[in-house]
């Protein structure tokens, strides 16, 4: 096997924690992500052949190779997919080798997938001078992601991974991909957002999340409506006799969700952190009980961190799993961390990890190198 060269290209791009807006984007919604300070770093380099060589930096010797002919939708393999996928999807037609790096927290529901895919993506945009928009790069990472390894996803961690800004949540609004980039500084008002990994199982391939997505999409069809972005809540009231159970219960968290997320940007503007909390808080409410996607170890996160002062707290991300998030003054983050890991300890859960993160900046191109 030829070695490998220094890269013309280096690039990286973040995972997300989402504020508020979940289990929405797939629905034309608004979501409240922003990235955090946790990035993947592709380094690319161009090849004179067809070949594509993939590996990590934590394991050097374990080099996937493929080549451009090869790439075909739903082809087998491992995390390589999500660079396989992007480079088809990107439509690339010359060889490349793409050596990965990075430490964002694999598994725990912030995003690796998409931190991985942009960092790919912007790293292939700017080595073969494509000068594609970053919306029109996470729409081709969404596309690899759903068509090439397979996995349902909405919009979200893509465009947040490319188009966050350090020091703000991105309101993205879903239907159109436009942004607004709303302050979001905890640490001046004495504040700290608390990440709580579960280290439950993210079972997003699993098939809950497209059931989630179909039973938005069938109340959709007998509401003759085109998304859940144009239905309120009094509407759905009045024509809940038409869905079944499962349908308006979906479509009560979608639509409930959207409102609390735009009230959450204004709560934010006003820094009215307690209001801001509430919201949070009840956005898990929502996604327990009318998305169903949260399970027993969320919960007691969520619940073991309100009852230790947070002023709001919440599961993240795709559900089933993964991580929670908690809001709370920065003096009482150990408290409710101490809490939490002996709440899991008690119920024989796995040990929980915690992280913390300023919000930070989107997808960039760290070096271009000349040869
Ligand atoms: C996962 C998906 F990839 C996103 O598109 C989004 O639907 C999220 O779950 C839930 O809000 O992260």
């Amino acid at each position: 096997m030829s070695e490998w060269l220094s890269p013309d290209v280096i690039a990286s791009a973040p995972g997300r924690v989402n504020l508020i807006g979940e289990h929405i984007d797939y629905s034309q919604g608004f979501v409240l992500p922003f990235a955090i300070s946790y990035r993947t770093t592709a380094s690319l380099r161009r090849r004179d052949d067809q070949v594509i060589r993939v590996r990590s930096k934590q394991r050097l010797d374990d080099v996937v190779t493929s080549s451009i002919s090869e790439l075909a939708p739903g082809s087998q393999g491992g995390w390589e997919r999500y660079v396989l996928g992007v480079i088809w999807s990107l439509g690339i037609k010359e060889g490349v080798d793409i050596e990965i790096d990075g430490d964002v927290p694999l598994g725990a529901g912030l995003s690796s997938s998409a931190a991985l895919e942009c960092a790919v993506a912007i790293g292939l945009s700017e080595m073969f001078s494509l000068g594609l928009s970053k919306k029109e790069l996470a729409l081709l990472t969404q596309k690899a992601e759903n068509q090439y390894v397979g996995v349902p996803c909405g919009i979200m961690d893509q465009s947040v991974s490319l188009m966050a800004e350090a020091g703000a949540a991105l309101l993205l609004d879903c239907r159109d991909l436009s942004t607004t980039l709303v302050p979001f500084d905890l640490g001046a008002s004495g504040l700290e957002l608390l990440i709580i990994d579960t280290q439950a199982h993210h079972a997003l391939v699993d098939g809950e999340y497209a059931k989630r997505r179909q039973a938005c999409e069938s109340a959709c069809t007998k509401l003759q409506i085109a998304s859940l972005r144009d239905l309120d809540l009094a509407t759905l009231i009045a024509d809940r006799d038409s869905l079944n159970d499962e349908e308006f219960k979906r479509a009560h968290h979608a639509v409930s969700e959207m409102a609390r997320t735009l009230e959450a940007v204004v709560v934010l503007r006003q820094k009215d952190f307690v209001a801001l909390g509430r919201l949070i808080t009840q956005s898990h409410v929502s996604l327990r009980d009318d998305y169903e996607i949260s399970c027993a170890e969320l919960n007691c996160a969520v619940d073991v961190a309100l009852a230790h002062g947070a002023l709001g707290a919440r599961m993240v991300g795709g559900g089933f799993g993964g991580s929670a998030i908690a809001l709370a003054g920065q003096s009482q983050i150990e408290e409710i961390k101490g809490a939490i890991a002996e709440a899991f300890k008690s119920a024989s859960f796995r040990e929980p990890r915690f992280f913390t993160s300023l919000p930070s900046e989107g997808a960039k191109v760290i070096k271009r190198l000349d040869r």
